[in-house]
C-alpha cells in the first residue's frame, strides 16, 4: 500500500519517511495540540513561541516576535542561538530537519539542565510543521544564514547556507494545514497578545511583540520588573496595601524560585503559582510551601512584635491570605505534574525549598518594611475578626433552618424527573421571562428558578450576607449541593445548570455573577462540566405570516444567513425580490431584534432558546469561570471609572466564550 501511494505522489523515499514520521500527528493532531478548533489552531504559534522563551530562560535570546502575514501565514522570530545545523548523528540529516521532522526531537536531546520549558506544552516544532501546509525555516548561527522549506511536513529540498550575517536567531513562517483545521485557519489578535504578554511578565528580560499585517495592528512588551509587574497588573483598580511590592528570586538547590506578591483590601485571593512558566491552576507543592512560610512567618512577626497576645490564636492562613494577590514561579529541571490534566506541580523537595525561600525574605522585608508589616497584621487581624463573626452569622441563619429541610424554594417551577442525569435548570433573569420560561418548558425534564436583579455581588460579601439574600438561597436550595463545609456535589439535583440572560450588558453581567459564584462556591460543579450558558436569539428573520422564522444568534451568522438563503433560492429558480435589499431577496418580510427574553412568548423561548433538539448551549469551563472571577474583581473595584471602561469593553464577553 505505502508503494502505491510513492507512486501516486512521486515522493522520494525520503519524504516518505518523514511522512510516516509526522503521520501520528496528521492522523491525530488532538492528542498533540489538543484539538483542530481555535484552542489547537493557537497551539501552533505557542508552539514556536516557547521554543523562544526556552532560548531566553537558558540566558540566550532577548527578543521574540509574531507577525500575522496578510496571507495567512505566521512569522514568528526568535534571538536565540538558532537552531542547530550540524548533521545529527542518530538522522544523518541537519538537525533543523531532524528537529523539525522527527516527532519529540523539538527538545535539546535531553542534554541536562537546559529544557526547562513545558510539561504541558514543548510537543516540539515537528508538530507544528506536520501540521502546516507549508513551513519556512531560516537560522542564523556561526555567522551564517540557512534556509529550508516544507511542504505538509516534507521538505522540498536540503538546509542550504544562502548567505552570511552577524545575528544568531530562528526566523519560522508556517501556514496551518487548512484540511486539518477544516472550522478555521485565522488567528486571533487578542489571543496572542495576551499570550505574548503573560511571556514577557514571567520570563525577565524578555521583549515579546506582535504585529497584525493586515490591521496594522501592533503591540511590544518588556516588563523590567518581571512578575511584580504582573503582580502590579492583576492589582489594576484594586486599593493597595502599599504600593511597595514583595519579590524575591532565588535558586536554592537548582530550584529557581520567584516570588512576587502586595496585599489589596479585596476580600479573596489571587494566587497564581507557574512551574517553568506553565500554570498550574491546581498549584502543587510549590504553592503548599508557600502558603505555609506565609502562615508561619506572618504568625512569628504578629507574635514577636505583641499584635498577636499571648491568649489569642494563631491567623489561620487563609486569614494571612485574605486580599493577596502574589505569582509563585519555580523553575526546575524536572517537573513532575500530578492527574491526567497536569494541573498540579508535585516535586515533593520543592515544597521545603520554596517555604525556606519566602520565609527567609518574607522575615527579612517585614523586618525592613516595619509600617508595612503592621498594616499586613493588622489586616490579617481583621481578616480573623471577621471571619469569625460572619461565621457565627453564618451559623446562627443556619440554624434557623435556611438551608434545611426538603421544601423547595417557592419560585422554584421543579421538573417531574428526579434523576439529575434527566434533569436540568434554567436560572432565569427576570420574573417575567421566568414566566415564558415556566409556560414553554418540558416540565419532565426542564426546572426553572428565576432570579431578580443582579443576584449578589460575591465579591465583597461573605457568606452571612450571602445566606442573607433569598436569591442565593433559592440557588442552593434548589441544586441540592450545600455550602462550604456542607457542599457536596452528590447532592446535586440537576445535571445541567443553564444560565439564561438577555443578550445585552446587564445580562452579560448577571451571567458573570452567577459563574463568579460557581467558581467561588461550587467548584466541583463548574468542574464538572454542569454550568452552561443558554444563547438566546439576537435576531428573527420573520417570513410572510409569521410562519417558519429564522432565528440568528451571533452577529456574525446574520450575513452568512442571508448569503445561504439567496444562493439556494437563486439554485432552485426562485425570482428574486428586485432591488438590493437582501432581506427581501431571501424571501423575508422583517428583521426582529431581540433585545431581551421578555419579548418573546413562551413558546417562541422554548423553541429558540430552551428546545433540546435546537438550542445554542455554551459550556463554561473553569478557565471561563475563572476570567468570570477576575473580570468580576474588576468591575467590582473601587474605581468607579475604571469599572465603567470594563463594563463597556466587554460587554460582549459572552460572546467571547463561544470560541
Ligand atoms: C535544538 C537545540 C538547541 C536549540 C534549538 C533546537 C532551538 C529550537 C528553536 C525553535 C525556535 N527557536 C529555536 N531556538 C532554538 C540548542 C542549541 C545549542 O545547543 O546551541
Amino acid at each position: 500500500m505505502a508503494e502505491g501511494k510513492t507512486k501516486k505522489s512521486g515522493y522520494s523515499s525520503d519524504q516518505i519517511t518523514v511522512l510516516e514520521g509526522l503521520e501520528p500527528v496528521r492522523k491525530r493532531p488532538g492528542m498533540y495540540i489538543g484539538g483542530t478548533g481555535s484552542e489547537g489552531l493557537h497551539h501552533l504559534v505557542w508552539e514556536i513561541v516557547d521554543n523562544g522563551i526556552d532560548e531566553a530562560l537558558a540566558g540566550h535570546a532577548t527578543e521574540v516576535s509574531v507577525k500575522m502575514l496578510a496571507d495567512g501565514g505566521v512569522n514568528v522570530i526568535d534571538n536565540g542561538r538558532g537552531i542547530p545545523t550540524d548533521i545529527h548523528p542518530k538522522t544523518k540529516k541537519s538537525t533543523v530537519e531532524t528537529v523539525l521532522t522527527v516527532l519529540h526531537a523539538g527538545g535539546k536531546f535531553g542534554d541536562g539542565g537546559y529544557k526547562v520549558s513545558g510539561g504541558l506544552h514543548g510537543v516540539g516544532v515537528s508538530v507544528v510543521n506536520g501540521l502546516s501546509a507549508r513551513l519556512a525555516v531560516t537560522v542564523y548561527r556561526d555567522g551564517k544564514v540557512y534556509f529550508q522549506e516544507y511542504e505538509r511536513g516534507a521538505p522540498k529540498s536540503d538546509l542550504k547556507m544562502i548567505g552570511k550575517t552577524d545575528k544568531t536567531g530562528t526566523e519560522i513562517t508556517f501556514y496551518p494545514d487548512e484540511t486539518i483545521f477544516k472550522e478555521s485557519i485565522e488567528f486571533n489578535y487578542d489571543v496572542i497578545l495576551d499570550r505574548l504578554r503573560h511571556a514577557a511578565y514571567l520570563t525577565k528580560g524578555i521583549h515579546t511583540s506582535l504585529e497584525d499585517e493586515k490591521t496594522g495592528r501592533r503591540y511590544g512588551f518588556y516588563f523590567e520588573g518581571g512578575i511584580q509587574s504582573y503582580v502590579k497588573h492583576l492589582n489594576i483598580g484594586k486599593e493597595v496595601v502599599d504600593d511597595d511590592i514583595f519579590y524575591v528570586d532565588k535558586t536554592l538547590k537548582e530550584v529557581q524560585v520567584e516570588i512576587s506578591m502586595q496585599y489589596t483590601d479585596a476580600y479573596t485571593e489571587m494566587i497564581k503559582s507557574f512551574a517553568n512558566n506553565v500554570l498550574n491552576p491546581d498549584g502543587g507543592t510549590h504553592l503548599t510551601g508557600f502558603r505555609a512560610a506565609l502562615t508561619r512567618v506572618v504568625n512569628d512577626y504578629a507574635r514577636k512584635q505583641g499584635l498577636l497576645k499571648e491568649k489569642e490564636e494563631n491567623l489561620s492562613g487563609e486569614d494571612t491570605r485574605e486580599g493577596l494577590t502574589a505569582i509563585i514561579l519555580v523553575k526546575l529541571p524536572d517537573p513532575q505534574f500530578e492527574g491526567q490534566t497536569k494541573n498540579k506541580l508535585g516535586n515533593p523537595e520543592v515544597r521545603g525549598i520554596v517555604e525556606q525561600v519566602l520565609a527567609e525574605h518574607l522575615n527579612y522585608y517585614l523586618e525592613e518594611h516595619p509600617g508595612i508589616a503592621r498594616k499586613i497584621v493588622g489586616k490579617a487581624l481583621l481578616a480573623a475578626r471577621a471571619r469569625k463573626a460572619a461565621r457565627a452569622a453564618r451559623d446562627n441563619i443556619l440554624r434557623k433552618g435556611v438551608l434545611d429541610g426538603a421544601s423547595m424554594p417557592g419560585k422554584l417551577a421543579d421538573c417531574s424527573s428526579k434523576d439529575p442525569h434527566n434533569s436540568e435548570i434554567y436560572l432565569v433573569e427576570g420574573d417575567s421571562a421566568g414566566g415564558s420560561a415556566k409556560s414553554g418548558r418540558d416540565s419532565k425534564t426542564q426546572a426553572i428558578l428565576p432570579l431578580r436583579g443582579k443576584v449578589l455581588n460575591v465579591e465583597r460579601a461573605r457568606l452571612d450576607k450571602m445566606l442573607a439574600n433569598n436569591e442565593i438561597v433559592s440557588l442552593i436550595k434548589a441544586l441540592g449541593v450545600g455550602i462550604e463545609e456542607s457542599f457536596d456535589i452528590e447532592g446535586l439535583r440537576y445535571g445541567r445548570i443553564i444560565i439564561m440572560t438577555d443578550a445585552d450588558v446587564d445580562g452579560s453581567h448577571i451571567s458573570t455573577l452567577l459563574m463568579t459564584f460557581f467558581f467561588r462556591y461550587m467548584k466541583p460543579v463548574v468542574d464538572g462540566g454542569h454550568v452552561y450558558l443558554a444563547k438566546p436569539p439576537l435576531f428573527e428573520l420573520v417570513k410572510q405570516g409569521r410562519k417558519n422564522s429564522v432565528f440568528i444568534y451571533d452577529e456574525e451568522e446574520l450575513d452568512k444567513v442571508l448569503d445561504e438563503i439567496i444562493a439556494r433560492r437563486k439554485k432552485e429558480g426562485i425570482k428574486l425580490s428586485p432591488g438590493d435589499d437582501r432581506l427581501k431577496q431571501a424571501g423575508f418580510i422583517e428583521q426582529k431584534r431581540y433585545k431581551g427574553l421578555g419579548e418573546m412568548d413562551a413558546d417562541q423561548l422554548f423553541d429558540t432558546t430552551m428546545n433540546p433538539e435546537k438550542r445554542v448551549l455554551v459550556q463554561v469551563k473553569v478557565e471561563d469561570a475563572e476570567k468570570a472571577d477576575t473580570i468580576f474583581s474588576k468591575l467590582m473595584g473601587t474605581e468607579v471609572e475604571l469599572r465603567k471602561s470594563f463594563i463597556q469593553t466587554n460587554a460582549k464577553f459572552v460572546k467571547d466564550l463561544d470560541i
